[in-house]
């Protein structure tokens, strides 16, 4: 456990600078100091992101890849300087390879309607049994259409992928293996590479919902010789609105085009229409500009912390609340492993989840509760739903005390 700041906290890692850029940090909630432990649904923003947005609807506004004037060019030039960031970010090999999206759910969706039309009668889709609903639901309805079939790669009484499993769900048929880096509802990190090398030596893709990973763990996604992969910007002290489908250049020029509309064509013809090159091809329409642009900004704050220095700062908090509430009684905490990101998803015996989340809410302290969009990994444990605190670099031990008391406090007001 740490013991003082110098020891546990990374050089020029400095948490009261840190929250200093967060205004919402220093509100209050039912009459106590906000603490926001609820970073896995969505992140705080801190001033430099809200500026980006304000400072683009104040002096940029226009829209863009269509005017030869100057505010037009601005603000293109802002929203692909985003691409830039984003792309180096990732280490995409390619910038036309990052498309900009409204979210992890939006991208997951591009590829699935792609994959309708990839798809033939008996394929396999193998999908993890941890995911979020949005990176289930659009594949079922992939398969509805093509009679393509959705195979569930079993998890561990720990939340773990059982590994020997997947190497036996993997066969000729599999297209495409669709896992999360973290699952959100426990914070279990997969073994991604893993499990992209043994789904390529079969002849299969891979989609990593990178939602949940992005902005804790460094992820190189051509290191990783992973096929797509999505994330949203909210969950990395962006905006909502938007978020990026990486994907390998020859795949996406492959798969078909999403939604059809303007800046995705090259020419329109009533007897047909031609598509427009990457990235446009999949960015129909007017995008969340603003967004894009505060997208780039979110990515320079977190470069200017550094990956490294918030996983350290994260796993500190992790290990430190972790053992806190393992010393209540009857405290359940599910995924509770060495590989895993700061959220811990539990329940204490007797109480339901929802009840301790209406008393910490009292208490100002933010946690979200229920199946957290993950039904499957709820039904597998038998339970109607978890606790789940999720932390971010901006938070504190201070705050995990208040977190750790807060919940005796329930326990003892509840049982
Ligand atoms: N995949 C994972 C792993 C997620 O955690 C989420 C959002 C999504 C996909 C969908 O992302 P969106 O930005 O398109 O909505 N997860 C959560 C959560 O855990 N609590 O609120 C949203």
């Amino acid at each position: 456990m740490c013991t003082s700041d110098l020891t546990c906290r990374p050089m020029g890692f400095s948490i009261d600078n840190i929250r200093a850029d967060f205004p919402i940090l220093h509100r209050q909630v039912n009459g106590k100091p906000l603490v926001y432990f609820d970073n896995a649904a969505t992140s705080q923003k801190p001033q430099q992101v809200i500026d980006a947005l304000v400072h683009y609807y104040s002096h940029q506004n226009a829209n863009i890849h269509r005017g030869v004037h100057a505010l037009s060019q601005e603000a293109t030039d802002a929203y692909e300087a985003a691409r830039d960031l984003i792309q180096s970010f990732f280490n995409a090999k390619h910038r036309e390879e990052i498309i900009l999206t409204s979210g992890t759910t939006h991208s997951i969706n591009l590829v699935a309607h792609g994959y309708r039309s990839l798809l033939s009668q008996g394929d396999e889709i193998i999908v993890g049994q941890a995911e979020h609903h949005s990176n289930i639901v659009p594949w079922q309805m992939a398969c509805d259409l093509t009679g393509a079939i959705l195979r569930v790669l079993p998890m561990d009484q720990n939340g773990q992928l059982k590994l020997d499993d997947f190497q036996n769900l993997l066969n000729t048929k599999t297209k495409l293996v669709v896992v999360n880096q973290v699952s959100n509802a426990l914070g279990t990190i997969n073994p991604i590479k893993t499990i992209i090398d043994l789904a390529h030596k079969q002849g299969a893709r891979v989609l990593i919902d990178g939602a949940q990973a992005s902005s804790h763990i460094k992820v190189d996604v051509h290191a990783l010789d992973v096929d797509y992969y999505t994330t949203s910007a909210h969950k990395m002290c962006g905006p909502t609105g938007v978020g990026m489908l990486y994907g390998k250049k020859e795949l996406l020029e492959a798969l078909p085009a999403y939604q059809g509309g303007g800046e995705m064509i090259k020419e329109v013809y009533f007897e047909g229409t031609t598509y427009a090159g990457l990235p446009h091809k999949f960015e129909a329409g007017t995008p969340n500009i603003a967004g894009g642009i505060a997208f780039g900004a979110a990515i320079k704050y977190l470069n200017s912390i550094g990956l490294d220095a918030i996983a350290t700062h994260e796993d500190e908090l992790l290990q430190y609340a972790t053992a806190g509430l393992k010393d209540i009684d009857d405290l359940i905490i599910y995924g509770d492993v060495p590989d895993k990101t700061a959220v811990i998803s539990f329940n204490i015996n007797g109480l339901h989840p929802y009840d301790v989340g209406t008393l910490l809410d009292q208490m100002g302290i933010a946690v979200r509760t229920g199946q957290h969009c993950a039904q499957p990994v709820m039904d597998f444990y038998g339970i109607p739903g978890t606790v789940r605190a999720s932390f971010a670099f901006y938070n504190t031990k201070e705050e995990i005390d208040l977190l750790i008391s807060g919940v005796r406090r329930a326990v003892s007001m509840l049982l």
